[in-house]
C-alpha cells in the first residue's frame, strides 16, 4: 500500500495540464467519490491495526498533496487566460488610422505654374544641381567679371571656379538648347543656391521656376500676353500685369513683373505698402548673344524667358510671412496646406 500512495504522490506532482478541463478530470480520478483516495481508503480498512498510524499519515499527505497540487493549478490556469486576454487586440475597437501627410507648399505652388504653362504648350525639363561655368554664366552671357561669379554670391564645389552649385535654373535652358532646335518650349522648376545670409525675406537654397520659348517671330507682345494669362490663373481672373524695365545679362529688354495686388484689388495695402502691386518674376527677349551663345541664329530666331521664386508666389498667394517657415517642416505650418489644391 505504501507502494501505491508513493506512486500516487509522483503522479501529483508530475501532474501537467494543457487545459482547465484536464485539472477537473484528475480531480474526479484523484479525489472523487470512485476515485484513487478513496479505494485506498477501503483498503485501509482492512489493514493491520499496528500498521494504521503510518498508512494514516501517509494517505492524509497524499489528500494534502492532491488537494492542494489541484487549487495550486487551477490559480496558474485562471493567471494565464487573463494575462492572455488582456494582451489580446480587441478587435471591435475603430481602427487607428494612419496619419496623411500633404503636399508641401512649394510643391504645390510648382505643381499649379507648371500645369498653366502646360496648357500653353510647354514641356517640363529638369537638369543638375552641380554645375559648370558654361551651364550656369558664359552660356548666358555672364561677362567674366560678373559679380555672380564671385566667392561672396555663388558656392563653388571644392573651390573649383568651374564646379559650382547652380544659382538660377537657366542652366536647364542652355542644356536644352544644346539637344534640341527651335522651336523650344519648356518649363524648368528646380532648387538654386545662393551664398546668403538666412532671414525672414533670404534664404542660401530656394526654389525657381523658369520658362524658354524660341521660334521664328516670338516677339515681346507673345511674352506679354502669356504672362498676363498666368497671372489671372495663379491669382484669379481680375489680375491686372504691369512691366517696369530692368536688366539682366541674358535678356535684352528685360523687365521686372508686378501683379495687382489680390489683398486690396490694387487700392494699396500693407501687403502691397501701399503701391497696389506686387513684384512677381522677372522676364526679357533672349539676348541675340544667348542665342549664339548656344548656336541659334538669332537673324532667324528670337525668344522670351521669365524666372520667378516659388517660395515668393508661394508667399503672395497663402499670406506666407517668413521664407524660414518652407525649409523648417513644422508640421504646424504643412497641415495647413491640407485642403489645398
Ligand atoms: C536662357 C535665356 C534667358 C531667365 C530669366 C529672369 C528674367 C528673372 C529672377 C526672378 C526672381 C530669378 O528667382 S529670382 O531671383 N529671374 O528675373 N529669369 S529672364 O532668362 C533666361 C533663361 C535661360 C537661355
Amino acid at each position: 500500500m505504501t507502494e501505491k500512495i508513493e506512486e500516487l504522490l509522483r503522479r501529483v506532482e508530475e501532474f501537467k495540464p494543457q487545459a482547465a478541463a484536464e485539472i477537473e478530470e484528475f480531480r474526479i480520478r484523484m479525489l472523487g467519490k470512485k476515485g484513487e483516495l478513496n479505494a485506498l481508503m477501503e483498503e485501509f480498512r482492512t489493514v493491520a491495526p499496528e500498521l494504521k498510524r503510518e498508512l494514516g499519515q501517509q494517505l492524509n499527505r497524499l489528500k494534502t498533496a492532491a488537494t492542494e497540487r489541484i487549487a495550486a493549478l487551477r490559480e496558474q490556469m485562471q493567471n494565464t487566460a487573463e494575462e492572455h486576454a488582456a494582451s489580446e487586440e480587441d478587435l471591435t475597437r475603430p481602427g487607428s488610422a494612419d496619419e496623411l501627410g500633404s503636399r508641401h507648399p512649394i510643391s504645390l505652388v510648382k505643381n499649379q505654374i507648371v500645369e498653366v504653362f502646360s496648357r500653353l504648350g510647354y514641356t517640363v525639363a529638369d537638369g543638375p544641381e552641380i554645375e559648370d561655368d558654361w551651364h550656369v554664366f558664359s552660356a548666358l552671357n555672364f561677362p567674366p567679371e560678373h559679380p555672380a561669379r564671385d566667392m561672396q554670391d555663388t558656392f563653388f564645389v571644392e573651390k573649383n571656379p568651374d564646379i559650382l552649385l547652380r544659382t538660377h535654373t537657366s542652366s536647364i535652358q542652355v542644356r536644352t538648347m544644346e539637344r534640341q532646335k527651335p522651336p523650344i518650349r519648356v518649363i524648368c522648376p528646380g532648387r538654386v543656391f545662393r551664398n546668403e545670409a538666412i532671414s525672414y525675406r533670404a534664404h542660401c537654397i530656394f526654389h525657381q521656376i523658369e520658362g524658354l520659348y524660341i521660334d521664328e517671330g516670338v516677339s515681346f507682345a507673345d511674352m506679354k500676353q502669356s504672362l498676363l494669362y498666368f497671372a489671372k490663373e495663379i491669382f484669379g481672373e481680375e489680375a491686372r500685369i504691369r512691366m517696369r524695365p530692368s536688366y539682366f545679362p541674358f535678356t535684352e529688354p528685360s523687365a521686372e513683373v508686378d501683379v495687382s495686388c489680390n489683398l486690396c484689388g490694387g487700392k494699396g495695402c500693407a501687403v502691397c505698402k501701399g503701391t497696389g502691386w506686387l513684384e512677381i518674376m522677372g522676364c526679357g527677349m533672349v539676348d541675340p548673344n544667348v542665342l549664339k551663345a548656344n548656336n541659334i541664329d538669332p537673324e532667324i530666331y528670337s525668344g522670351f524667358a521669365f524666372g520667378m521664386g516659388i517660395e515668393r508666389i508661394a508667399m503672395l498667394k497663402y499670406g506666407v510671412k517668413d521664407l524660414r517657415l518652407y525649409f523648417e517642416n513644422d508640421v504646424r505650418f504643412l497641415h495647413q496646406f491640407d485642403q489645398a489644391l
